[in-house]
């Protein structure tokens, strides 16, 4: 028998065992607990999906989870959600789901802690080397994986060589590693490749894990041959746009551009905005303004908001809003007002000799705060910085405002 093609779903970088609360997002706890139940709820509906959908297969390309923070219960849940699934499951295990003889990929670690071993139609790649395997019931497809044994960084550059996999209609690689020229501010590197190095592989489709936001890798015929589907679940502030995971169908050469989509799982969104509030003079029109820019980005009542303000406000970036506007604009609404200043621009003039009080004024605490910055007391010059704005409000007749 020839195959054809074959269906598969293809998962990566769910994090189970990811702490919701802190970051840029600063969820509180009980939405953070909520967050937990829900990226959770993602691999039982990514395997909803794979039912749905009829694959002929599951690829998750590493951190299905984060060995060192895994709750008790989460590996007798992935088991019990994986196989149930109907169909082979392949893991290849990245950088936070590494497999080691401690770690919970290990049965003889399971046999312990939970009592049970991986099911039949879970494959889990423990090798630390390339590996193939062709999974039961699937002719003519050969799977290639390669495991991770820790958490570090690693420079090998594994596609550097041709790997050999055995022949077969249809070859497929699920591995995590880091994509040239494409790396995120921050992230580790980790097995590194470059597209060419990819595409120089005798693989159909290579299943990609590691980078949270999703891309695919074309060839010179337009097919795409490898992809990141990105994290499954929204997991930090600048993982915004849909997540889930991958729904394609490979045939003996790529997967045509048509028959590869991103199937969202994730039902919240977050979404980063940029306000400026440079011109408003209460708090009410600030709440305005962000409410309607909320609306412009289609910011759903489900969703997750970081709105970034920016430009310059009476009171700088002192700010109180609403209860009621911060609970019922959407799932969570976190405003960052750091970067407001106040609305007066101590840099204008200073040309020439100061001929008022007010230029003297300013004059003078500009250079105690140049001072206080040369010594390095960025305490004392924020302190002068005050100073200097609340001698301007009331030099004008302006309320003085706590900053
Ligand atoms: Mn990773």
């Amino acid at each position: 028998m020839t195959r054809k093609s074959l269906k598969f779903l293809h998962l990566a970088d769910l994090h189970l065992g990811r702490e919701f609360s802190g970051g840029r997002l600063k969820l509180p706890y009980e939405k953070a607990r909520k967050r937990v139940r829900e990226q959770r709820n993602i691999l039982a509906m990514a395997v909803e999906q794979a039912r749905e959908a009829a694959v002929d297969i599951i690829l998750i390309a590493g951190d299905l989870w984060e060995e060192s923070r895994l709750a008790q219960d989460t590996v007798a849940f992935v088991m019990d959600t994986l196989g149930a699934a109907g169909v082979p499951v392949v893991i290849s295990p990245g950088n936070h789901d590494y497999h080691a003889p401690g770690s919970h990929y290990s049965d003889e670690i399971t046999e312990i802690t939970i009592k049970r071993r991986w099911p039949d139609n879970v494959f889990i790649v423990r090798d630390y080397d390339f590996t193939h395997f062709q999974p039961p019931g699937l002719e003519g497809v050969v799977i290639t994986g390669i495991a991770y044994h820790s958490n570090q960084p690693n420079g090998k550059r594994r596609f550097g060589v041709e790997l050999k996999p055995p022949e077969a209609d249809i070859r497929i690689c699920v591995v995590h590693g880091s994509r040239d020229d494409h790396l995120p501010a921050g992230k580790m590197i980790t097995m590194p490749f470059s597209d060419a190095e990819l595409l120089a592989q005798p693989f159909d489709y290579i299943a990609l894990g590691h980078y949270h936001r999703g891309s695919m890798i074309r060839d010179e015929k337009g097919m795409v041959r490898a992809a990141y589907p990105g994290s499954a679940c929204a997991l930090a502030v600048d993982e915004t746009g849909p997540h889930g995971c991958i729904i394609g169908t490979v045939h003996p050469g790529g997967v045509h551009p048509s028959e590869i989509a991103l199937k969202p799982l994730d039902t919240r969104r977050i979404h980063r905005l940029m306000v400026d509030v440079s011109g408003l003079q209460h708090i009410e029109a600030v709440e305005a303004k962000i409410s309607e820019e909320l609306k412009l980005n289609k910011v759903g009542s489900q969703d997750m908001a970081l709105v970034e303000l920016t430009g310059t406000y009476p009171g700088g970036g002192r700010m109180e809003f609403a209860e009621p506007f911060i609970n019922e604009s959407c799932f969570h609404l976190q405003i960052d007002c750091s970067s407001v200043r106040p609305e007066w621009d101590i840099d204008d003039g200073g040309v020439g000799q100061p001929l008022t009080t007010e230029g003297i004024f300013r004059e003078r605490m500009k250079r105690m705060i140049e001072e206080a910055l040369g010594r390095n007391d960025t305490s004392e010059a924020a302190r002068l910085q005050n100073a200097l704005y609340y001698g301007l409000d009331a030099l004008h007749n302006k309320p003085i405002t706590p900053r």
